[in-house]
């Protein structure tokens, strides 16, 4: 074998490679410049303390391919000894992190602008996963921030290219090092960990007796094979039951995201009635969307409340025990009663489920979501869309209930939490920090709490006005800044948010939420009608219309 070269580039800095929420994502134009891709891949290598072993993949969107073949190069160029690559270079975020854990890597670069669109005009990005198999804390988010600050050069194996096409273990000899990479099945270890955790054999025969039929949304993402594997093969569903399973590098065109507007498709097939439950998945396969017979929404944040209070019906469960619960603070509080009630540890933290690692690994926390249609469990540490169907699925063969009848008995037990997020895509950035600005300096004044607002009939007080912040309980770490927040007297709550995940203009998301009992009658009532007074007054306040220029906005989740 001919020994490969090392060669080292000379680039300059590129301005803005911050890693937001979840990675960093961009336009694809932007990661196909030259070098752009190169510097933020050499600041992770740089900012990575053990690379013996790194994990790559990605969601099959636009350009995956090829910076799976720049990352391995560049793997082999700086000292890392073996690199895990999925199948074509496929991996759902899930299965990176269930890869990471199994194999005991070093880490993990997942590709992947999760449900943001792609294609040659959409985004692309580029996220860095930690030994635990979570996403990389801020302290080393903000480290390679600070490294692309001033890169001057990087390192790759200009001639290297792997196959990714084949399962095997393929080496190389890079200045006389061995270097090796192992192209794996992409389902694989997922899905045996899919079999430790769930009880296969009760989805299986609950799903062949025929009385429940499901349609499974792929939505183009990397989720096809997964869905087709598990659901289909493992778990006997027809094969009908699933639809858009080939990924596709610009999703079909659509917004891979799992939510009421960007997968009306399914709504509208699930609206016949034909179907007693419907899943939809984002690009990276870590969202999910739950609905039952005709098309009955569960939210995200009751979602999360019903899985918790079901979890002795999952194997895994049975056997570790029940931890803590959390969820992010713009999350709706359903599953705090759930804690209360079980007397287990409830924590909020600020949005991305990087927040949620250490609570994991510390074993204080079993079961977490985010409203942003995210939920998982400790079996990982990213959140998982299939792993919440297998809960779903697992919780409806154990209670041999309809979605619809689990969530009014759950209203009926602990009360509802009506949720709705209004999401201002692409808004001018200037604007849209102005907003938030003023904001702040309004609900800092002297007089704001314990202001009285209006708005038909309701009255609301404000009883705390913030900018939520966050000390994680176990490294201590103050993360500030993370959200707006009004909370009147009676719990109802108003939160303003700048997305960390666009990658052109802001977003603007609104979060608001109000709790009933069952002394209100209001259990069954629509949630739009429910938070309607609470709406105008957040639009009231922020004077969103006036600094957005909107009417309305793109998303009503
Ligand atoms: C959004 C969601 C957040 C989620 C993040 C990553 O972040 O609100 O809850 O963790 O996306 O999800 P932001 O900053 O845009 O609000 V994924 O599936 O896009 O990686
Ligand atoms: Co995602």
């Amino acid at each position: 074998m001919t020994s490969l070269t090392i060669t080292t580039v000379a680039t300059k800095p590129f301005d803005g490679q911050k890693p937001g929420t979840s990675g960093l994502r961009k336009p694809v134009h932007t990661f196909m410049g030259s070098n752009y891709s190169e510097n933020f891949i050499q600041c992770i290598l740089n900012a990575a303390e053990d690379k013996d072993t790194l994990v790559v993949g990605g969601d099959g969107r636009y350009h995956n391919t090829h910076v799976v073949q720049t990352i391995v190069a560049m793997c082999a160029a700086n000292q890392v000894r073996r690199v895990i690559v999925g199948q074509s270079g496929i991996l759902s975020t899930p299965a990176v992190s269930a890869v990471i854990r199994k194999r005991q890597t070093n880490g993990g670069i997942i590709l992947t602008a999760s449900h943001n669109p792609g294609g040659p005009d959409g985004d692309f990005g580029i996220k860095f996963n930690t030994s635990n198999g979570g996403p990389a804390p801020e302290s080393v988010t903000n480290h390679i921030y600070e490294l692309s600050k001033s890169l001057t050069q990087y390192k790759i194996v200009n001639n290297l290219k792997v196959d990714v096409s084949r399962v095997g273990v393929q080496t190389f000899d890079v200045s006389d090092n061995k270097f090796t990479v192992e192209v794996i099945d992409s389902v694989e270890d997922y899905l045996q960990l899919m079999k430790e955790i769930f009880d296969f054999n009760a989805i299986k025969s609950y799903l062949s007796s025929r009385s429940l039929k499901i349609l499974i949304d792929a939505m183009n993402g990397v989720m096809g094979p997964y869905v087709k594997r598990i659901l289909i093969s493992e778990l006997g569903a027809p094969s009908e039951s699933a639809i858009r399973c080939s990924p596709l590098e610009d999703f079909g065109g659509h917004h891979p995201d799992p939510n009421l507007t960007y997968a009306a498709d399914l709504v509208q097939r699930l609206e016949s009635g034909e179907y007693g439950f419907g899943a939809a998945f984002d690009g990276d396969g870590d969202r999910n969307m739950i609905l039952g017979k005709n098309a009955f929404f569960v939210t995200p944040s009751d979602s999360l409340a019903v899985l918790a209070d079901h979890l002795d019906c999952i194997p895994y469960f049975q056997k570790g025990g029940i931890k803590g619960f959390a969820r992010s603070m713009p999350t709706a509080g359903a599953v705090d009663r759930v804690a209360l009630k079980t007397n287990k540890e409830i924590f909020e933290t600020p949005t991305g489920w990087k927040f949620f690692g250490n609570l994991m690994d510390a074993q204080r926390l079993s079961l977490c979501g985010e409203e942003s249609f995210g939920t998982g469990s400790d079996h990982i540490r990213e959140k998982d869309g299939l792993w919440a169907v297998l809960a779903w699925l697992s919780v409806l063969a154990n209670t041999r209930k309809g979605v619809e009848e689990i969530l009014v008995n759950h209203w009926n037990r602990f009360g509802r939490n009506f949720f709705t997020r209004y999401d201002y895509e692409n808004c001018e950035t200037k604007p849209s920090n102005e907003l938030m600005t003023e904001l702040e300096k309004l609900l800092s004044g002297p007089d704001f709490v314990g202001k009285t607002f209006r708005s038909g009939d309701k009255e609301y007080t404000v009883s705390v006005a913030d900018n939520f912040s966050y000390k994680d309980p176990i490294d201590g770490s103050l993360t500030t800044n993370q959200g707006i927040r009004l909370i009147f007297s009676d719990g109802s709550r108003i939160i303003y948010r700048l997305s960390g995940t666009g990658s052109q203009g802001a977003t603007i998301r609104l979060y608001v939420d109000c709790y009933e009992n069952e002394k209100s009658l209001k259990l069954r009532a629509d949630a739009q009608e429910v938070l309607k007074p609470l709406i105008d007054i957040a639009l009231q306040i922020s004077k969103l219309r006036e600094y957005t220029g909107r009417d309305a906005p793109t998303v009503i989740t």
